[in-house]
């Protein structure tokens, strides 16, 4: 695919986010992983020129939940920016979304770069609960896989808990509550078997990560609806909660 082609395709991307209109899935002509993150680098260059920042550094598919609940089988990754940050304990507000899901993960926060094939466990600084709200630009989220990375892996909002030193990772319960109600239950080990091999994925897949970068190792559950009006919490054994209560109207107020 030609470089116009490929800028013509993130311009539509970035101008569905922003109308909160679809594009179709299917409908790209993307083929190569390669031409994906191209378009993906081109739709975070707009944001930038916006005078968005970019925070850090999002795995996708990392669990068997996710790529059964997406039909796809390999990792992914994309970028998240302070305009996506949600404050932990705060309000959301869902007006220009398309047809927002939340899922349930864990944030790593590096203290030392991490370079392909380096220690991730000796970078990593600190480790927290985290939702991420996913938002996908295409109809009924139906994409192909250089569909979703060129669409910035779906990537709308992110909430981080409270960060704490890492301890053993391995097999932590993971609760996402919708208004107290459980909606997923999962275990930190889905995430490729070890969070800490998410983090190492992301350095082999980025380059290389500076410190003071957060990393969202990729969804431990399947993603579920975000409505209006909600409370949600998500629940890491020994790291804590983190959340926040969905707008245009406060959770218990009527539409
Ligand atoms: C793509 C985003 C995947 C995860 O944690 O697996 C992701 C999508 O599901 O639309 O963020
Ligand atoms: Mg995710």
């Amino acid at each position: 695919m030609s470089a116009p082609h490929l800028d013509a395709l993130a311009q539509r991307l970035d101008d569905a986010a922003r109308q909160a209109r679809t594009v179709a899935g299917g409908s790209t002509g993307l083929t190569t992983t390669d031409e994906a993150y191209r378009v993906q680098d081109a739709v975070l260059a707009r944001m930038s020129a916006r005078g968005e920042r970019i925070t850090g550094f999002k795995l996708g598919f990392t669990s068997v939940a996710k790529m059964r609940q997406m039909g796809v089988s390999d990792l992914i990754h994309g970028r998240i920016t302070d305009r996506m940050e949600i404050p932990d304990g705060g309000r959301y507000d869902l007006t220009g979304l398309i047809h927002p899901r939340v899922e349930p993960e864990i944030a790593f926060l590096l203290g030392d770069v991490l370079r392909p094939g380096g220690d991730p466990a000796a970078a990593v600084a600190a480790v927290a609960p985290a939702l991420e709200v996913i938002d996908s630009r295409y109809d009924g989220f139906v994409f192909s896989l250089p569909e979703v990375i060129a669409d910035n892996t779906s990537a709308a909002g992110y909430a981080l808990g409270p960060w704490s030193t890492p301890g053993d990772l391995a097999n932590l319960g993971v609760l996402l509550e919708l208004d107290g109600r459980p909606a997923q239950t999962g275990s930190t080990a889905a995430i490729l078997g070890h969070p800490l091999r998410a983090l190492a994925a992301a350095a082999r897949l980025a380059g290389e990560l500076p410190a003071g970068t957060v990393v969202l190792a990729g969804a431990a559950t399947a993603a579920v609806p975000l409505p209006p009006g909600t409370h949600v919490r998500a629940t890491v054994a020994t790291l804590g909660s983190v959340q926040f209560g969905t707008g245009p109207h406060a959770p218990g107020e009527r539409a």
